[in-house]
């Protein structure tokens, strides 16, 4: 039987892939919620190397899981090391990674959770959470207060929620008189940072008005927010995935992470406390992240949601395959080009053309097995960031966005018919399906599919849903889709 990733078999690696400093050493300074494939293939790969740089050992993460217990279970025998395969990387195809030091489910220990917040070692707290995992309306980026987990983990419960557990923590902090810390959200949201600020206020409006008040007050000097832009693509592992990692390492990881060589993280640079060495590993510091998550949001985040419901409802199963589509690919770039580009305002020097002709090249990475079903999950909470944003500043100055309303409207398809053009069942994951499901009941004609979605203003903010020439352009667009299927809209909405 091959041996398993461990601390014990550390030494059996090869050199280079022993990780520095010694994952032994190292102790926790950093707790981030939602420890999934992303945390690990981006900000933990960068606290790793950033304790390699500066020779600093205080700045391990310890892991908090929320939904499932699956990630304790990968991480916990192998002493929470892993392995992040880069396939098309020649100088480092695997890496291993150590800056993991302790992970936990939530759900088995919300006190544990509560108390790694509040201890005064933890200097940084990140999230990974995912978009629903606020619990909030992303149409005003607030906090859904009527929502009954809020409501008990405000009294006082061990909590559940995520903003529970932050908040709890923070309260636990102020209690035992500890240090400042930093609350670093890295979730695809704008201004992600100063959205969580708003929501943890919100949620202190629920809490008991002393208790809410010390506290808001004690934020004001303890606790920083800054925004954040991540970016690194990390679709599920594959079985093939596994066998690739356990041939390089010459022993087994069952928690290996697969990406890209490409990574970037900019952070408005405003910490409460000290902080990893992240500036000397490539981290951009930066004073203003608006621009660069911007950017990023619209035309990564934008193309990847249209490639979803477009290339799914197509027959393609993966990214690759669906910019592989000549139509599909000049769809995207069109997209790119005519509806976003002239919303965005780049940081000055910034190679916009550049920047999208490596978009599309990552996205054909053949050796990213991305699969549009993966990225068309949750659209209701994604969509008004990546694609009415866009939509409407476009509409604001008498433009017709065309090729955005299209992929609104493929996204409509795929929740209301979940079925690909060839009558393949699609997998629909939505926090909010319930409600669109109800909003859609009897509904078919595109009008009324357009005008029941359109209705649901968790997605929809009104100035949008409510503009004539969008609704137009999505009952259009969902008519083709319907007559003529995702490969003869794109025909019809090609490039001019
Ligand atoms: C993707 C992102 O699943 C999705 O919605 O668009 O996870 C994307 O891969 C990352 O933001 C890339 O940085």
């Amino acid at each position: 039987m091959t041996a398993r990733l461990c601390l014990g078999q550390l030494a059996q690696l090869p050199a280079g892939l022993r990780p520095v400093p010694s994952p032994g050493d190292v102790s926790v300074g950093v707790v981030h919620l939602g420890i999934g494939a992303f945390h690990r293939a981006h900000q933990a790969v960068y606290t790793q190397k950033a304790m390699g740089a500066d020779g600093t050992s205080g700045w391990g993460v310890c892991g908090v899981t929320q939904r499932s217990r699956s990630v304790v279970e990968l991480l916990a025998p192998q002493d929470c090391l892993y392995s992040v395969l880069v396939p098309g990387d020649d100088a480092s195809p695997v890496t291993v990674v150590g800056s993991v030091r302790e992970v936990l489910f939530a759900q088995d220990g919300p006190e544990e959770v509560v108390d790694r917040l509040a201890r005064p070692a933890t200097k940084v707290i990140s999230l990974t959470v995912s978009e629903k995992g606020y619990r909030f309306n992303p149409a005003t980026r607030r906090l859904s207060t009527d929502d009954p987990d809020l409501v008990a983990d405000a009294q006082g419960r061990p909590p559940v929620t995520v903003i529970g557990q932050l908040v709890a923590g923070l309260q636990a902090r102020r209690r035992q008189g500890g240090p400042p810390v930093t609350v670093l959200c890295c979730d695809n949201m704008t201004s992600n940072g100063t959205t969580l600020d708003q929501l943890v206020h919100d949620y202190c409006n629920l809490v008991a008005p002393a208790e809410a008040d010390a506290l808001v007050s004690w934020m004001e000097t303890h606790v920083t927010f800054p925004n954040t832009m991540v970016d690194r693509i990390v679709p599920a592992t594959t079985d093939q995935d596994l066998a690739t990692a356990a041939a390089l390492l010459g022993m087994e990881d069952r928690a290996v992470v697969v990406t890209e060589p490409f990574s970037q993280w900019v952070v408005e640079d405003r910490f409460a406390g000290p902080r990893p060495a992240w500036d000397k590993v490539g981290v951009e510091l930066v004073r203003d992240v608006a621009p660069y998550e911007e950017v990023k949001l619209r035309l990564l985040n934008g193309s990847h949601s249209a490639l979803a419901y477009l290339g799914a409802l197509a027959g393609y199963d993966l990214v690759s395959q669906a910019v592989g589509d000549q139509a599909l690919a000049a769809y995207v770039r069109a997209l790119m080009d005519t509806d976003v580009t002239p919303t965005l305002a780049p940081p000055s020097g910034f190679d916009l053309e550049g920047y999208k002709d490596a978009l599309m090249a990552r996205f054909a990475n053949p050796a990213l097995r991305h699969r549009t079903q993966q990225i068309a999950m949750d659209g209701s909470q994604k969509l008004p960031y990546r694609l009415l944003n866009p939509v409407r500043e476009r509409l604001a100055v008498g433009a017709e966005p065309h090729h955005a309303s299209l992929a609104v409207a493929a996204w409509m398809r795929y929740v209301s018919v979940a079925r690909a053009d060839d009558g393949r069942q699609l997998e629909v994951k939505d926090p909010l399906l319930g409600q669109l499901r109800a909003a859609l009941a009897g509904r078919s004609a595109p009008s009324e599919v357009a005008d029941a979605l359109l209705g649901v203003r968790a997605v929809f903010p009104a100035d949008v849903a409510e503009h004539p020439v969008f609704r137009r352009l999505v009952v259009e667009a969902l008519g083709v889709l319907s007559e003529h299927g995702a490969v003869g809209a794109l025909a019809a909405y090609g490039p001019a």
